[in-house]
Parts: structure tokens; sequence; C-alpha cells
């Protein structure tokens, strides 16, 4: 009983399918794991962008956590969107008392397109209950400077970012190098791993507005991973492959800024 893989997504349901729980629900299909949730918050949006959102009541969410605990064996869990520090402290709070396995969190602030996703009293807890809690934190370029209070201009800034959030207690940091210009030809991540070794992944830089839900998919896949007892550097690296494929293949649906095409998985194993 219980012996496939199982992870779980801590995040926000987003309508379009492209972001979100969706995009980590779809990773983990990829990933052949079986996929668990709890949602914490709904976004209404589309291609354009987001119009609403609706938290979870806290009692509720206890209730998810519990449900899951007393039946299914998650072996890694990620969060995404956790919107207000009451919710970030209910998730600590639940993620402290059972058992889930290595915690990937992508702290999820703003959207690419400037939706903000988490409110801005809500940094305090991310910084001092969550980020303590993470075995991988994986924040996008904008969300490290303003995690990491800092402007990062070059290489040597990125590395001092990510230790600063190494510092505040994630074991593992990468943080994701920009990816919004079409003057850039490729695009640099920077991996920093628990015993101090740091290594850049280089890709190339696609040029498509077909990209969303590419940080909640990149997360997810290295969780997926990890709930198969792949190490963290490897985790990171088939994740991050997939996610390019996901980009590079894409699919036409929405008018505007549309999802990441998740079929692009073949050789996953
Ligand atoms: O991609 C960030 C993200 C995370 N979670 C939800 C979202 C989005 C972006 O739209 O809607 C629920």
């Amino acid at each position: 009983m219980n012996q496939y893989p199982q992870a779980l997504t801590i995040a926000g349901s987003d309508s379009d399918g492209s972001a979100g729980m969706q995009a980590d629900l779809l990773t983990f299909h990829a990933f052949k794991v079986h996929g668990t949730s709890v949602i914490t918050a709904c976004v209404a949006g589309n291609s354009y962008g987001i119009h609403d959102s609706v938290t979870m009541p806290l009692s509720f969410i206890n209730q998810e956590f519990k449900d899951l605990a007393d039946d299914y064996q998650v072996r890694a869990a990620k969060t995404g969107m956790l919107g207000n520090s009451d919710l970030i402290n209910t998730v600590v709070d639940n993620y402290q008392k059972y058992d889930f396995g290595p915690l990937v969190v992508d702290p999820v602030i703003i959207t690419k397109h400037g939706d903000m996703l988490l409110e801005q009293d809500a940094f305090d807890t991310l910084k001092a209950k969550l980020i303590p809690l993470a075995t991988l934190i994986t924040p996008n370029f904008y969300e490290t400077q303003k995690l990491a209070e800092m402007e990062i201009n070059n290489d040597d800034d990125m590395l001092t970012a990510a230790n600063k959030l190494k510092a505040m207690g994630a074991k593992n940091v990468m943080v994701k190098g920009r990816h919004d210009s079409d003057d850039q030809d490729e695009v640099r991540d920077l991996v920093l791993l628990a015993d101090g070794e740091h290594f850049w992944l280089t890709g190339q830089y696609f040029g498509t507005d077909r990209k969303n839900g590419t940080g909640d998919t990149l997360s997810a896949g290295i969780t997926a991973e990890l709930a198969k007892g792949t190490s963290i550097k490897e985790s990171i690296k088939l994740a991050k492959d997939y996610v390019d494929r996901a980009i590079q293949n894409e699919i036409l649906v929405g008018h505007k800024y549309g999802p990441i095409n998740h079929w692009a998985s073949e050789e996953i194993k």
C-alpha cells in the first residue's frame, strides 16, 4: 500500500489552467508521480491577467492536510501561492505537524505580468517562518532581489543574494535568471547547494508569450523527482530540462500570455 510515489502541492488554483495548482498537477502527472493538493486560494484570471482571488478558510486548509496525512504517504511537497500571513502560518504549522518529506518553496510574490499574489505584510512571515523549512527555495530574479533586499546586476550579485537566502535558512537555493528580454540569447540560473557548492545552468532564451506557469512547473518537477528519491542536483536538472522543452514546444491557447506545454515529457521515466 502507498508505494507509488506521491507528491503534494500547497498552492492556489489558477482558473485558466496555466499556472498555480493546475500547472503543478499537470507536471506531477508528466513526471509520473501521484499528485495531491492542499488548495490555499482561488484566482480568477485568463491569459490577459488576474481579475479576482479568494483565500480558503484556515480550518478547511487544516482539514485538507489532515485528510492527506491520515491516508496518503506524501514523499515531497512544494508551496506556491500562499496569499497572506495567516495562510503561511497555517501551512507552516501543518507542515511541522505531519511528515510530507522535503519541501520546495516557490516564493510566489508577483506574476510575470505584475499581479500581486502575496500581501505586502506577509514577507516577514515568509522569511521568518517558511524559508527556514525549505529544502530548496526557487525564487525568480525579481523575487530574489526582493527577498535578499538588494539589486542584482551581475553573477557575483546573484551569488551574494543566493547566500543571503541560505542564511535565512533555506538548505539549497536555485535563483532563476532573467528571461524577459528579447535582447538576450541565454538564460542563466544559479544553484547553491547545502554543502556550499554552486553551479550555473545555462539555457537558450526562447522568445514567446506562452510562458505562464514556468516557475510553478519547475518547482513541481523538482518536487516530483524528490518524491521518487532523486537527488536535489539531479531533480533540478531534470525539471529544468522539462521546462525548457515545455517552453520550446508551445501550444496556442488563450489570446495573450498563454501556458507552457506540459505534454513535452516523452523522455521522463
Ligand atoms: O505563476 C504564479 C502563480 C501561482 N499561483 C497562482 C497563479 C499564478 C500566476 O498566475 O495564478 C494561483
